[in-house]
């Protein structure tokens, strides 16, 4: 028994010392120290020795043990120590080589200007609307005093959907405002920017797609003062304060009185030059007080209530905010054009 286990010492340190893994560590420790293992055997065989050889044995068999046991300690520490190296090298990262650039997108310069005439608006206390593209010339016309016959109303200047012209492509966002008259509780203030469609042909300030910034105001007691007042607050907070306006009387079917705003040239400061024509003004919108049969039609009392309204082209003022000469840039997308902003 004493040679037993001098050799099953020797055998099971050798094994150790070469052992290649945590998986052939663990089934040599069950192999030598488990339950079924075989220091376990040769205790189980103590019980046949004279009583007087025992306590020896016993003695050397837990020296065995603890050999083995230490032996396993060592053998652990070696293979993690090799599992760390072999993963450090698996995982090793090289700082040295150049990053992978990463490229970002950035807002359009024509909703840089959107995001700043929402944000002046709803200061002052407007709700922004949305709705769709696809319209009833109901609602995109006669609602708005163009009835039949109208010349907007031309098969040459508006997207139909079907023979008997009822439903189109919008070609105002006041449809929207329509729908704002007929729902919403008064007094109202709102916005509604989004895209219209006219029949046009592509050029430097044409384009049969663009964006309308169309606004109402509807209360007890509103005049056009409020409406100067406003809008003059307005176009400052957008050029700079300081910045002049000029309002010169208009027609639309949908308001009157009606009125074209003029801003100040930003070029010449009024003086006249190329930009603007030599005028020194830049046309910037139109605007007027709610024509009172509109009003009727939406089933708001003109003898109570009056309004005012107004549409800017979108394009045209992020052109004038950015110094873009020509509107083609604008629906282009080369990204040459767009990272300028
Ligand atoms: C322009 C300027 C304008 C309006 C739009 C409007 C909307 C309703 C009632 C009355 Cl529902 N007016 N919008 C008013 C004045 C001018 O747009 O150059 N349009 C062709």
């Amino acid at each position: 028994m004493r040679e037993k286990l001098a050799r099953l010492r020797e055998e099971a340190l050798a094994r150790l010392g070469a052992v290649s893994g945590q998986a052939e560590l663990e089934e040599l420790r069950v192999k030598y120290l488990g339950k079924k293992g075989e220091i376990t055997a040769i205790l189980r065989e103590m019980g046949r020795l004279p009583a007087e050889e025992r306590p020896a044995m016993g003695q050397l068999a837990n020296d065995v043990r603890a050999a083995i046991e230490s032996g396993i300690a060592a053998a652990k520490t070696k293979v993690e120590a090799a599992a760390l190296e072999a993963r450090l090298k698996s995982e090793a990262l090289d700082v040295t080589v150049p990053g992978r650039e990463v490229t970002v997108g950035k807002r359009h310069p024509m909703y840089v200007a959107l995001d700043e005439m929402k944000e002046i608006f709803i200061g002052m206390g407007f709700t922004v609307l949305d709705g769709p593209e696809v319209e009833l010339a109901e609602l995109n016309f006669d609602r708005l005093n163009a009835e039949e016959g109208h010349p907007s109303r031309d098969w040459s200047d508006t997207f139909y959907f079907d023979r008997d012209s009822r439903v189109m492509l919008r070609s105002q966002t006041s449809p929207m405002q329509v729908r704002a008259m007929d729902s919403m509780e008064l007094p109202i203030r709102i916005i509604a920017p989004g895209r219209v469609y006219r029949k046009d042909e592509v050029d430097a300030t044409h384009s049969p797609m663009f964006h309308q910034v169309e606004g109402m105001v509807i209360d007890k007691g509103v005049t056009m003062a409020d409406l100067k007042g406003t809008l003059n607050t307005v176009v400052e907070k957008l050029y700079g304060a300081g910045t002049k306006t000029r309002f010169r009387p208009h027609h639309f079917p949908f308001t009157e009185p009606s009125c074209e705003v003029d801003v100040q040239c930003h070029k010449c400061g009024g003086a006249g030059c190329p930009t603007c024509k030599g005028e020194g003004w830049i046309e910037l919108l139109g605007a007027g007080m709610i024509h009172p049969h509109v009003l009727e039609m939406a089933g708001i009392d003109p003898e109570v209530w009056s309004g005012w309204a107004f549409g800017f082209g979108l394009e045209r003022t992020a052109m004038r905010r950015f110094m873009i000469d020509d509107l083609r840039l604008i629906f282009e997308n080369d990204v040459r054009f767009l990272r300028q902003f």
